[in-house]
C-alpha cells in the first residue's frame, strides 16, 4: 500500500511533482493532504525519521522522502510503468534535467513561488532570476527538439521530467514571463494535462493562506475573487 503525504495544493510545488509522477505511473495510492503549519502536519512525521517536509511516501510502512527519491523509488518498484522515458539517451537527459531542477534555480523559486490561484500578472525580476529562467527555457527547447516528437511533453509522452518542471510552468504563467513559442506550447501542455488540471482545481478551492508565498502580500490576489 502506498500513501503519499502532500502539502497545500495551491502552494506545494514539491508535493505536486511527486503526485504528478505517481498519477502518471498509474500506481494506486492514497493521498493525505497535510495543511502547512498545523498540528496535523507535524504529527504525520512522528517516528518516521524523515524531515518534516512533504512530499513523503510511505510504501508498505517504509518511508521515502524527497520528491526525486520518491520518483526513483516508484521507477524501481514499477519498472513497467514508464516513469522515465524508455529511450536510454532520453532517459539520461530526463534524469539530468530533473536533478538540475531539484538542486537548482533558487532565484526563480524564491522570487516566483508557486501560487495557483494568483491571477496572471507580471512581476518584475532581476538578472539572477532572468538567468534561471533562460536556463529553464534552454532545457525545454533542447528536450523538445531532441526527444519531443511523440507528444507535447519534454520527451514526447508525459514523464517524471515533466512532473519535475510542471511547477515551473505554472510560475512562468502566473508571473506572465515572456516565452518563446516552444516553451509557450509546453506551458500550455502542462496546463491541459488532466492530472494537473485536477490538482489545480482542488488547489484554488483551498482556504489556507501562506504569507511568504503571496508576493502581493498583504494583498492576496485570487482568480476566484475577481
Ligand atoms: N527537497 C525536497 C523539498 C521538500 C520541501 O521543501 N517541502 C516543503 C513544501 S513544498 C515543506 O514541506 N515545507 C515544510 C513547511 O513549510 O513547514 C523535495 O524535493 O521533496
Amino acid at each position: 500500500m502506498l500513501t503519499l503525504f502532500i502539502g497545500n495544493k495551491n502552494y506545494s510545488s514539491w508535493s505536486l511533482r511527486a503526485w504528478l509522477a505517481l498519477k502518471a505511473s498509474d500506481v494506486a495510492f492514497e493521498e493525505r493532504l497535510l495543511p502547512f503549519h498545523t498540528p496535523e502536519f507535524a504529527a504525520a512525521f512522528e517516528g518516521l525519521g524523515s524531515p518534516h517536509r512533504v512530499p513523503l511516501l510511505v510504501h508498505d510502512g517504509v518511508p521515502v522522502w524527497d520528491s526525486l527519491a520518491i520518483i526513483e523509488h516508484v521507477a524501481e518498484r514499477y519498472p513497467d510503468k514508464g516513469v522515465w522515458p524508455g529511450d536510454r539517451a532520453a532517459r539520461a537527459m530526463a534524469r539530468s534535467i530533473s536533478a538540475e531542477m531539484h538542486s537548482g534555480f533558487p532565484n526563480l523559486r524564491r522570487h516566483m513561488p508557486m501560487n495557483l490561484w494568483r491571477p496572471v500578472e507580471p512581476r518584475a525580476y532581476g538578472e539572477d532570476v532572468g538567468a534561471d529562467i533562460a536556463r529553464v527555457l534552454e532545457i525545454w527547447q533542447a528536450a523538445r527538439a531532441a526527444f519531443g516528437a511523440g507528444g507535447p511533453f519534454l520527451f514526447g509522452r508525459f514523464s517524471a521530467a515533466d512532473a519535475m518542471y510542471a511547477p515551473v510552468a505554472t510560475r512562468l504563467r502566473t508571473y506572465a514571463v515572456p516565452l518563446d513559442p516552444v516553451s509557450a506550447a509546453y506551458v500550455e501542455a502542462i496546463h491541459a494535462e488532466p492530472n494537473f488540471v485536477a490538482w489545480k482545481a482542488a488547489g484554488v478551492q483551498e482556504t489556507w493562506v501562506e504569507a511568504h508565498d503571496e508576493v502581493d502580500w498583504p494583498v492576496v490576489k485570487r482568480e476566484s475573487a475577481e
